[in-house]
């Protein structure tokens, strides 16, 4: 009997370690692949590339060529008996090259006869880092800035991740900045940081504060008009290409959200963003000028951007470039294109697309978001555009974007902006095979059934979000402090309107949504003129913008034929139901991924499903105290208690990540 039982035991033991791979913490992102070789110390952007293809390749050799006549960080790749040539006209080129090579290799895809050519879309591909130098990052959902004590092999790690998806320029800090960024010593800190980085190609860019001239300057003033201003700036820009010869130049938010501008001085955004690029222009500097401002008292908040900027187009010098959020208001779950996209015709623009889920589960949601950057850029022509932007997920913790999914959005930034017609698809499929070795591709296998379920729930996962948060075109109705849970209700006494979600959804007895038709803030104006008139009617409007357009009655008639009241209804129940599945699938691939990331996405997932209760009933359970109709029989009726959850707080600033969501 003994016996049996200790043979027992061994099969048990051996039967587990079969399945179990050995734990994984996320630190080694999608570049997972063993060194097969140690590389000889080699510097440079082209030594990177050497060196990379000596730890990791393990195919033939492999040459590496510049060559004149292809474009600028383009490359191509040739393969033939056994021999590879990267050919490029730049070292950035080669480097690039060298990580495609390696991921047809980590991807298992046949590297015998290639012949690839490849070049990037956008010449400038930026992450924007909202880190403080206190350490704290703005909406930062994974700890502290990386950037703070940057340790060299984080930081080593930082730069080939970023160059392996084609990301070739990084903002230091924080949006929202202090004017302490511009300080010869903290200057000092940036040089460190760009000296580790420059072997990958990536140059930093920092965000300044318009008022530095008088905060850090001594000056009275910081009119971008006054000559001791423009000398300032010109000094310190000087400064700073001593420092950081190869220096990328300014990010600047300015008269937004009580940051100084040039409009403090009586000026134009272009007078600011024009003297600033003059300054930089002789150093083949860039300012990246942001279009996000909005004052309380405009009555319509998404109208804001266009009147500003618009009056300016073709303004702007040519090294400024207008960076313009993907939707008017702010990184809603969905919001229409920003229309200043389609209406500036003769100023450079960029996108600026969010990666850290401010508002969108934070990092505990899996929200995949390129079909939301697919969807921007089926309204928006790529090629309408300068460059990409994209305001980091990535903090010091130890898996960097907090959720080992979260990871994705980081991946998927990268090759979106080296190439956006990429299929969000495809993208899934690369980054899931290198990031959990699970591919979708072997056939008959239940693991490629499952890997392909899994890359489904990736791509629903953002129109899962929208239905359980805001379906059907609402938008901002999130908890006034922290952009996490719903708080469709919050309105204290004092905080300005459009801080506050009934300025958004405007539920009343009659319906629901902001009349932005011509008939209320007339905002479908600032569209072309097609657009316009779809957006304008009640009955064309597509129905995933209907609230966002009209104020919609709670018995119009959607095409589904159920009334508006049910439809929606009918959404954030499908959304609690889909993200109940995605823990249904990943649940099911326990045997094929590590112990620990399977755990650790596994916990973030219940949080996600038990969090899609909470907005579907938070949200019902309010609304339904003005559409004082009932839920539908066929939805799932709200678990929860409306009067418990208003009640409800997570106690955290916007540095921090929730560590679980609705726990009542
Ligand atoms: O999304 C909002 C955020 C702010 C942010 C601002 C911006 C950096 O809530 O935290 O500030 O937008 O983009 O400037």
């Amino acid at each position: 009997m003994k016996r049996f039982l200790i043979s027992a035991l061994v099969l048990l033991v051996a039967g587990w370690s079969i399945a179990a791979t050995h734990d994984e913490d996320g630190s080694r992102l999608w570049l997972r692949a063993d060194s097969v070789n140690t590389a000889a110390a080699i510097t440079g952007v082209k030594g990177t590339a050497m060196a990379e293809l000596q730890t990791f390749w393990q195919g033939g050799p492999v040459t590496l060529k510049r060559q004149k006549g292809l474009a600028k960080d383009g490359y191509t790749i040739k393969s033939q008996n056994g021999k590879t040539v990267i050919a490029a006209a730049s070292d950035a080129g080669l480097l690039y090259g060298a990580y495609h090579l390696l991921r047809l290799q980590q991807t298992g895809q046949g590297i015998a006869s290639l012949d690839i050519s490849e070049q990037p879309f956008y010449d400038l591909r930026i992450l924007n880092h909202w880190d403080n130098p206190n350490g704290t990052v703005e909406r930062g959902f994974a700890g502290r800035s990386i950037f703070l004590n940057p340790d060299p092999a984080r930081m080593k790690m930082y730069g080939r991740a970023n160059a392996s998806v084609g990301i070739n320029g990084t903002v230091l800090n924080n949006v929202n900045a202090k004017p302490e960024v511009l300080s010869t010593e903290s200057l000092q800190k940036s040089k460190e940081i760009a000296d580790l980085l420059r072997p990958y190609g990536i140059r930093v860019y920092l965000s300044i504060n318009f008022a530095s001239p008088i905060r850090i300057g001594g000056l009275q003033t910081a009119d971008p008009l006054n000559a001791d201003v423009v000398r300032w700036w010109k000094d310190k820009v000087n400064e700073i290409y001593r420092i950081i010869p190869d220096f990328g130049g300014f990010l600047v938010k300015a008269n937004s959200e009580g940051e100084p501008g040039p409009q403090d001085f009586g000026r134009t955004h272009a007078d600011g963003a024009n003297m600033l690029a003059d300054v930089l222009k002789p150093h083949d500097g860039v300012v990246m000028w942001r279009a996000f401002v909005y004052k309380p008292q405009s009555s319509d908040r998404a109208n804001q951007a266009y009147e500003e900027f618009m009056p300016l187009d073709g303004q702007f010098r040519d090294n400024v470039i207008i960076q313009v959020k993907n939707g008017p208001i702010d990184f809603q779950p969905r919001e229409p294109y920003s229309p200043l996209f389609t209406a500036m015709q003769k100023t450079p623009m960029m996108v600026e697309f969010q990666l850290t889920q401010e508002y969108l589960g934070a990092a505990n949601h899996l929200v995949y978001l390129a079909p939301m950057w697919q969807e921007f850029f089926s309204f928006v022509k790529p090629a309408s555009l300068r460059a990409m932007a994209g305001v980091a997920n990535i903090g010091d913790n130890i898996n960097w974007c907090g959720h080992h999914f979260a990871q994705a959005n980081w991946y998927a930034f990268g090759r979106t902006a080296w190439n956006p017609s990429l299929t969000p698809q495809d993208i899934a499929e690369e980054w899931l095979e290198q990031t959990f070795s699970l591919s979708a591709t072997a056939t008959n296998s239940p693991l490629s059934t499952l890997c392909s379920q899994l890359i489904h729930v990736m791509l629903a996962s953002r129109e899962a979000c929208v239905n359980y948060m805001m379906p059907l075109g609402l938008h901002h109705i999130f908890a006034g402090s922290h952009h996490y849970g719903p708080e469709p209700w919050y309105s204290p006494r004092g905080v300005r309107a459009d801080w506050t979600p009934p300025y958004y959804h405007k539920a009343d007895s009659i319906g629901l949504g902001f009349n932005r038709t011509l008939s209320g803030s007339a905002n479908v104006k600032q569209y072309p003129a097609e657009l316009c008139s779809l957006y304008n009617d009640i009955n064309t409007c597509p129905e995933n913008l209907l609230t966002w357009f009209h104020h919609v009655p709670w018995d119009h008639r959607m095409s589904s034929g159920r009334t508006f009241w049910d439809e929606l209804c009918l959404k954030y129940d499908d959304g609690v139901r889909e993200a109940r599945h995605f823990l249904t699938v990943w649940d099911a691939l326990q045997p094929y991924v590590d112990c620990q990331r399977f755990g650790e996405v596994q916990r973030k997932l219940r949080i996600q499903a038990r969090d899609a209760e909470w907005w579907r009933d938070a949200c019902l359970l309010y609304f339904q105290t003005f559409s004082h109709r009932p839920i539908p029989q066929d939805v799932e009726h709200p678990v929860h208690n409306l009067d418990e959850m208003m009640k409800f707080r997570i106690p955290i600033s916007m540095y921090e990540n929730p560590e679980s969501g609705y726990t009542k």
